[in-house]
């Protein structure tokens, strides 16, 4: 690997975790990425999002360090079912049927958290199909019911929040509500209470929005004045229903991924869909998936530090791969290795594994890796 194919595949990676990969907007309008957490002051999101009312979506970046993002999510980009059933099972909790249409919304029950969680892992299991619908977990006041749980902390940005320092002063209700649903589940049209600015951090999985600019609404109402459930409907085609609708703009598309935070803008309508998780299963556990970093790490440091023995540059060996591949392209796995070792130890579950049984422990592997990359850039 050359210099130049270095610099840009880390450049990729750097980029993947926020900007190029991250949440992107479709044709139909732009919405502002704001990637660095330093460079992004609260004076510059008030100036150029709240006061002039503009959707923006901020980079993972701005929510590294949540513990709903180290606890809530496994390794591989999945729900935690176990963790969340050690922390919340005992809860009662509002799942709205997305399959059933009543009024403007989804008609909705309380389940005990555990049975939830029960009928999703279900869900998956058969499909995605269940006899009960598809269900989500929706407008759970979590942060209410479990203050003690380090769930998030509130962006500096969003603390000029009017509605919940009303509803904190006078102890009564809050609007701090935390979704979970399988692949599929949705939430259909509406703009949030009293026309309110919202912010919406996602955790797990990929959601699209569907986002129309405050005011476009007027051009979604049917002749009795009635915004439609869901804007995506063939029927808003029909002039004799929906006489307007050829005037509206197309909706603002995003796509948020796992740690990016939309702001949604005061009267700004939306429509939100759970897409897919796109990680597969890898079917290995984690003692097993340290291992195999493990060996990939120290082929390539034993490559770096020694070179080739004339046994394995004799033989079409791993080492051999790695050796003709060139050492940036060894340094460039070693660097990658270093971050999904950095996650996998933040990882409360892996924490749980006797560490004492790894050789070497997570800890000496990352110094170790962290000194080769060194040594070899010098
Ligand atoms: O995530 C969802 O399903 C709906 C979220 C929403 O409407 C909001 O945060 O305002
Ligand atoms: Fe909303």
């Amino acid at each position: 690997m050359d210099r130049a194919t270095f610099a840009c595949s880390t450049a990729f990676f750097h980029d993947y975790n926020s900007s190029s990969q991250g949440a992107f907007c479709l044709p139909g309008g732009h919405v502002d990425f704001i990637e660095k957490v330093e460079s992004f002051t609260y004076s510059d999101f008030f100036r150029d999002y709240l006061i002039p009312n503009h959707p923006c979506i901020f980079s993972a970046k701005f929510t590294e360090d949540w513990g709903s993002r180290r606890n809530w999510v496994t390794w591989d980009g999945k729900p935690n079912f176990d963790h969340l059933l050690q922390k919340f099972g005992e809860a009662v909790v509002p799942v709205a049927n997305c399959d059933v249409k009543e009024y403007n919304s989804n008609p909705k029950e309380e389940l005990p958290f555990k049975e939830y969680i029960k009928y999703w892992k279900e869900y998956i299991k058969n499909d995605y199909r269940s006899s009960r619908g598809c269900l989500y977990l929706k407008d759970w006041h979590l942060s209410r019911a479990f203050p003690e749980q380090d769930v998030y902390t509130t962006p500096v940005y969003f603390s000029s929040d009017w509605l919940n320092e009303y509803w904190d002063a006078i102890a009564v209700d809050d609007y701090r509500f935390v979704y979970m649903g399988p692949k599929g589940s949705w939430t259909p049209f509406h703009a949030d209470v009293f026309r309110s600015y919202s912010w919406s951090a996602n955790i797990c999985g990929r959601k699209k929005w569907l986002l129309y600019p405050a005011g476009q609404e007027e051009y979604l109402k049917d002749r009795h004045g009635n915004l439609p459930f869901d804007v995506t409907a063939p029927s808003l085609q029909d002039r004799s229903v929906y006489p307007r609708y050829n005037q509206s703009q197309p909706p603002v598309e995003i796509v948020q991924e796992a740690g990016e935070i939309v702001f949604i803008p005061s009267g700004w309508h939306h429509q939100v869909y759970n897409l897919l998780i796109m990680k597969s299963c890898t079917g290995i556990d984690y003692k097993e998936f340290y291992n195999f970093l493990k060996v990939i790490a120290e082929n390539r440091i034993s490559v770096l530090e020694n070179g080739l023995d004339d046994e394995a540059s004799a033989k079409n060996t791993p080492k051999a791969a790695i050796s003709t591949l060139g050492m940036l392209h060894a340094v460039f796995d070693l660097k990658r290795t270093v971050k999904v070792l950095t996650s996998l130890s933040a990882n409360e579950d892996f924490k749980k594994l006797d560490l004492t049984s790894l050789s070497p422990p997570p800890e000496a592997l990352l110094h170790h890796l962290k000194a080769a990359i060194d040594t070899a850039l010098l």
